[in-house]
């Protein structure tokens, strides 16, 4: 791939924005989106980068703190000393900091859409990908009452999305899914769990096979490979796991353990589209199944889910999402919104085709600071 000089200077910020709804899921009620956004400065070209880290680690250990520490502290220190240097390059010099795959991903999807602004083209040609339209997908929380939920779905199936996933947790589950299979005999369904699950709910996970699911998501402990193996074989419903993947190490034992039939590759959990690019790929070749989910992102790291969606192999509709269904006002010119056929569009332009409004920025923005 294509080599930066070097880099002139690395902006942080933590913006603020208000959810249209809260989302809560099995591990957390979130009204807010507090979000790190870094903007890296070379050559008079720019690149934005978004991390997908919360305020609390309750999804993942990464945290925004644990975020910024590793990038002020480690990453940003690497990467003014190279001079001359290929993304890949840079990914080569960040393996010796281990995990912190959130905070990697962040500065390495900065650097490649600084890199394809530069070659003026759009991020999708730079990681080899096909313009393409984008299925959508959405991610609905656990809801008050079942009324709510059912209407939830509606209004979205009204959209056209291509598929519903909802939260469930522990006593909201089998009698939610079976209302919501009801009244919707023919939607694509699945449901993801957060880890809410052990073994010992055995019982309850098997009844998942009466609906007719998709799959069902990261149904046991946010790090677990082996149990998600025993689980898989002891179900019909397809197992997908997310928290579990933070790599393509994980992904490789979950294919070997068959814990899985379906990864939710986040690029911004795996450490940046390269990585998944690898994750997925290797997918491809081992019968696992793959989709692109999301983190509430903002516009940023929105348009990079739609980028990675037009590598081959994303062949299920992801959580992509209209931007509406969770802001009234982005950060960026450009929201996601669906077609009249359920399908988006990359957003035109080079890099990932959408623009930072400085206005907004400075709104939503509660911290700032210049860190290179
Ligand atoms: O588990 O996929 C998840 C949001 C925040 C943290 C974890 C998850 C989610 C979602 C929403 O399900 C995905 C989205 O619409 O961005
Ligand atoms: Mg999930």
């Amino acid at each position: 791939m294509k080599k930066i000089k070097q880099i002139d200077s690395v902006e942080m910020f933590i913006v603020r924005l208000p959810l249209v709804t809260p989302f809560e899921t099995s591990f957390s009620v979130q009204t807010l989106k507090e979000v790190l956004l870094l903007k890296i400065i070379s050559n008079e070209a720019w690149g934005w980068g978004e991390c997908v880290t919360s305020p609390d680690p309750y999804y993942c250990y990464e945290t925004n703190k644990t975020a910024s520490h590793i990038i002020q502290d480690f990453l940003v220190p690497i990467l003014s000393t190279m001079k001359n240097f290929s993304v890949e390059g840079v990914l080569e010099s960040f393996e010796k900091i281990r995990g912190h795959w959130m905070a990697k991903a962040t500065v390495e999807n900065a650097l490649l859409d600084l890199m394809a602004r530069q070659c003026q083209i759009p991020l999708f040609e730079l990681i080899g990908g096909e313009k393409k339209k984008i299925m959508s997908g959405i991610s609905i929380g656990i809801k008050e009452d079942i009324n709510t939920l059912l209407k939830t779905i509606q209004t979205a199936c009204d959209k056209r999305y291509h598929r519903i996933k909802i939260k469930i947790k522990k006593n909201k589950d089998i009698k939610i899914l079976k209302k919501v299979r009801r009244t919707f005999p023919n939607i694509k369904l699945m449901a993801d769990a957060n880890s809410d699950y052990t073994l010992e709910d055995l019982h309850i996970l098997k009844k998942l096979d009466e609906f007719d699911l998709m799959m069902i998501e990261q149904p046991l402990n946010y790090d677990d490979i082996y149990f998600h193996s025993l689980l898989q074989h002891q179900i019909q419903t397809p197992v997908c796991l997310d928290e579990s993947v933070k790599n393509l190490n994980d992904a490789k034992t979950a294919a070997e353990l068959g814990s899985c039939k379906i990864i939710n590759i986040k690029q911004g959990r795996v450490g940046g589209m390269l990585n998944a690019k690898k994750i997925q790929a290797y997918c491809r070749n081992s019968g696992i199944e793959a989709w692109s989910g999301g983190m509430l992102e903002t516009g940023i790291g929105r348009a990079f889910n739609l980028h990675l969606q037009t590598l081959p192999g994303f062949v299920l509709p992801g959580d992509t999402s209209e931007t509406s269904r969770y802001f009234d006002e982005d950060i960026v010119n450009r929201p996601v919104i669906l077609q009249p056929d359920g399908f988006i569009e990359i957003p035109d332009g080079t890099g990932i085709g959408v623009d930072v409004l400085p206005e907004r920025l400075e709104r939503y923005k509660i911290f700032s600071k210049r860190i290179l």
